[in-house]
C-alpha cells in the first residue's frame, strides 16, 4: 500500500452530470490538493461502474491520488484501483480484505465505537465517521456526535476521517478531535470551481 493520506477525500457523485463533466471535476479536484478519491456510484450496471473505475483511475493516477471504489470489491479489483470503502451492510472488511490482499487500501464507515474497534480487528486502513452534519447527498445515514467521533479516534490506532455535510464554514466544530481528515462530496462536487474547493478545504483542515 502507498502510504495513506486521508487528509482531504473527495467521494463523488456523478448524479444529474455527464460522465466529462465527472472527470473534469475529478481532474480539478484532484489538481486542487485531493489527497484521496473515492468513486462513490449506486446505480451503475457492474460494467459500466468498471468503465467509470477505469476512466477516472486514468485521471487520479496522473496526479498520484489513490482511487477507492464504492461498496464493490469485484469492481476495485477489476479497475486494479488502489482499494475499496465498505459500509455496515457491505462486504465485511476481513472478506474484502482477503480478497484484495495486503497492497490494497481498505476503509469501512463505522458509527459506533464498537464498529469501529470491530473495522480495526478485521483490517481496516480507515475509518469514515458520520454524518457530523446533516447532508443533501442521496445516502441511508444518520448524525453521528463529534463525541463519537473523538471516542473512536481514541479507540483505534487507525486514520479516523470525518464525514457528513462538510464545508469550510462549518469544520470547526472538528478542532481538537484528532481526524486525520475530513470526506466531503457536495463541498466539491457543487462548487464552481473544484480546484479552489479543495484548495481551500485542504487549508481549512490543516487549521483544525
Ligand atoms: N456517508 C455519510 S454522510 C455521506 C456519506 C457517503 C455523504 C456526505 O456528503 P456531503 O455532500 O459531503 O454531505
Ligand atoms: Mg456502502
Amino acid at each position: 500500500m502507498k502510504k495513506l493520506d486521508t487528509t482531504l477525500y473527495f467521494i463523488t457523485d456523478s448524479t444529474g452530470i455527464t460522465k466529462q463533466k465527472l472527470l473534469d471535476v475529478v481532474e480539478q479536484a484532484c489538481a486542487g490538493g485531493v489527497t484521496l478519491l473515492q468513486l462513490r456510484e449506486k446505480d451503475k450496471t457492474t460494467r459500466e461502474y468498471i468503465e467509470l473505475a477505469r476512466a477516472v483511475h486514468s485521471v487520479t493516477q496522473k496526479y498520484n491520488v489513490p482511487l477507492i471504489i464504492d461498496d464493490r470489491v469485484d469492481v476495485a479489483l477489476a479497475a486494479d484501483a488502489e482499494g475499496v470503502h465498505v459500509g455496515q451492510a457491505d462486504m465485511p472488511v476481513e472478506e474484502a480484505r482477503r480478497l484484495m490482499g495486503d497492497k490494497k487500501i481498505i476503509g469501512a464507515t463505522t458509527k459506533t465505537v464498537q464498529q469501529a474497534a470491530e473495522a480495526y480487528k478485521q483490517g481496516a486502513d480507515y475509518l469514515g465517521v458520520g454524518a457530523i452534519y446533516p447532508t443533501t447527498t442521496k445516502v441511508k445515514t444518520v448524525i453521528t456526535s463529534v463525541e463519537t467521533l473523538r471516542e473512536i479516534v481514541r479507540a483505534v490506532p487507525i486514520k479516523v476521517n470525518a464525514i457528513g455535510g462538510l464545508n469550510v464554514d462549518n469544520a470547526d466544530i472538528l478542532k481538537g478531535s484528532a481526524i486525520s481528515g475530513i470526506c466531503v462530496v457536495s463541498a466539491i462536487m457543487k462548487s464552481e470551481n473544484p480546484y479552489l474547493a479543495a484548495q481551500m478545504l485542504k487549508e481549512k483542515f490543516y487549521e483544525l
